[in-house]
């Protein structure tokens, strides 16, 4: 492609609501432009590497027998009701109406279209297992769209489905599923993790995600020497108790007026903040709930939910907590706290003399004990497991660090094929519902990572397999007859050779053009100038790397072909 002749708008500033290095790249080099909030338009440079992202991932699928097919963007509101779904997402589930006034969902993901094509199709068990794909644009009207397409409102995603018989059959496909999502991030010359996750609201048994190491990403991943790694969602661990070994002391409470926060409680009674412990009032399918956890740490609103067999948890709002609690927000405590369930974190368990809310404004409790002064209906994990923490596997020190969720696989179990009568007959006869696994891989957001992973001060440093082109010619001054002359040959001959080559024919300064080349980041930079002709050469540059060499002109195209396949 001539760069005098293609789209590629170059800025030199960062796009001022862009935070993350993958967002400003994705403006600055001009792969893409926001539309809206959320939603991006993908220019040359941006569409030419995701279509080899998805290049990938249909080898990869294919690879594993799993069949690509295209379902529709919009799906009948009538669907997502069968499982329910159409009511438990918020306003997340993008809806729309058609002109006769019916309700449709833009897909945010696709398990009720799918589990409806196949309960029309399947019936016998000797049809299973199938996994099928597709890679389609996904709606999620995210509450906040941030970090570009790492978090947008339209983005595109590989979703698969897998159907079986059995658990062994599903089993196996996860596995397989994620052997191909290692293979497909190789390829894409991500450094990335499988780690354990939350299955959340879609339900299901096991989930794991692969995680792409980023200091902006949004996810926190514990991990272990040991080899334990899950997201902090997910991940167990051993809170350090903090009993001080005293004895118990005379319950009795204090005035603390307009001390709401930990901050000022342990500020104005003078005890450390894991002294405090926080009672929280969430809604669990519709009932109040009060959760108890140190004040040195944080609920984890997915395992809550987990405990308490629900699907979504939420903090109650301050009415909820003024009528359950008999207080206003910041005095709710367990001592005295009748008709609404109580559950505590394990590490609240074993501790002595604790201070909590006094059920009325302005008044806390000290000297508070568990198991003599309260009682709480269970206690559960249910606390936000962080670095420092003891490993649930070796008891040894917990680390952590930031990701990017490239991709996820679920094990779904029956939970949409029984809300669906989506059944097959078994070998005896009888009607069974399918067991489904899904697997989905964020397209848009995967050229991100790679970005994220592959840039410097000066911009993006594609790896060949994914780069826009695989080398960039650059002729340095294009009023010389020779450099154009030189540049033109070259450029035809890496053409007649298949090698995707960028040629920057532009009449602009040889800075503007060297700082350009830098920022759209091809793999290989040939620089053809006078002064090169002189010695008979065209310069080679390895973008990655820096490395420089000398090409003589003589056989220069067989020579370039050949660094390019060294490429990395
Ligand atoms: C919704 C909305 C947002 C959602 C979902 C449903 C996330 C939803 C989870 C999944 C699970 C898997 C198949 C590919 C792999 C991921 N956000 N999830 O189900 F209605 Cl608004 O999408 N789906």
């Amino acid at each position: 492609m001539r760069w005098s002749k293609a789209l590629i708008p170059t800025h030199k500033e960062d796009p001022s609501d862009a935070e993350t290095t993958s967002h400003k790249l994705m403006i600055r080099a001009g792969l893409m432009r926001k539309l809206t909030s959320g939603v991006y338009s993908y220019l040359p440079l941006g569409w030419r590497t995701i279509r080899k992202v998805e290049t990938i991932v249909r080898e990869e699928m294919d690879h594993t027998g799993a069949q690509e097919i295209h379902m529709p963007v919009l799906s009948p509101a009538e669907l997502w009701k069968e499982t329910g779904r159409w009511d438990v997402y918020g306003a997340e589930l993008w809806r729309v109406r058609d002109r006769n006034g019916r309700d449709f969902a833009l897909g945010p993901t696709h398990e009720e279209v799918v589990t409806d094509i196949v309960r029309n199709e399947i019936r016998s068990y000797r049809e299973l297992p199938f996994n099928l794909y597709q890679i389609q644009t996904k709606f999620r009207d995210e509450i906040r769209p941030r970090f570009g397409v790492v978090r947008a409102r339209e983005f595109m995603m590989k979703d698969a489905y897998s159907f079986h018989r059995d658990e062994d059959s599903l089993d196996e496909t996860y596995r397989i599923m994620c052997d191909a999502y290692s293979r497909i991030f190789d390829r894409c010359s991500l450094t990335y993790r499988p780690v354990e996750a939350a299955t959340g609201a879609i339900g299901g048994s096991h989930s794991h995600e692969f995680m792409v190491l980023s200091d902006t990403g949004e996810s926190e991943v514990i991990v272990c020497d040991c080899g334990y790694a899950a997201t902090d969602e997910r991940a167990e661990g051993k809170v350090a108790p903090m009993t001080s070994g005293e004895e118990p002391g005379e319950m009795k409470p204090v005035d603390t007026p307009g001390m709401k926060t930990i901050e000022e409680v342990s500020e104005f009674l003078g005890v450390e903040p894991w002294r405090l412990v926080k009672t929280i009032v969430y809604e669990v399918d519709g009932r109040p709930v009060a959760v108890l956890v140190r004040g040195d740490r944080e609920i984890n609103e997915s395992k809550l939910a987990a405990a308490l067999g629900s699907e979504v948890v939420e903090p109650a709002s301050p009415e909820v907590i003024e009528r359950t609690t008999g207080a206003p927000v910041g005095f709710a405590g367990p001592v005295g706290l009748d008709g609404i369930e109580i559950i505590a974190d394990h590490s609240v368990e074993p501790m002595a003399n604790i201070v909590v809310g006094g059920n009325r404004a302005d008044v806390h409790m000290t000297n508070v004990c568990p198991g003599r002064d309260f009682e709480p209906n269970a206690y559960r994990d249910v606390v936000l497991v962080r670095r420092g923490d003891a490993c649930p596997r070796c008891g040894g020190p917990l680390d952590s660090f930031r990701g990017i969720e490239v991709s996820q696989a679920f094990k779904l179990g029956t939970k949409y094929s029984e809300s669906m009568n989506a059944t097959f007959l078994d070998e005896d006869g009888t009607a069974k519902p399918l067991i489904m696994g899904c697997y989905g891989l964020g397209v848009t957001r995967t050229v991100a990572a790679i970005i994220e992973q592959h840039n410097d001060e000066n911009g993006i440093a594609w790896p060949k397999a994914v780069a826009p082109y695989s080398v960039e010619i650059l002729a340095v001054n294009v009023k010389s007859e020779d450099v154009r002359n030189l540049a033109d040959w070259l450029y035809r001959e890496l053409c007649d050779r298949r090698i995707d080559a960028l040629y920057d024919d532009r009449n602009e300064s040889p800075g503007v053009k060297f700082k350009d080349a830098d920022l759209v980041g091809m793999p290989l930079r040939i620089t053809v100038g006078d002064r090169g002709i002189k010695k008979g050469i065209v310069e080679a540059r390895v973008r990655a790397t820096g490395e420089e060499s000398e090409v003589p002109i003589e056989g220069a195209p067989d020579r370039i072909a050949k660094i390019v396949e060294t490429l990395p």
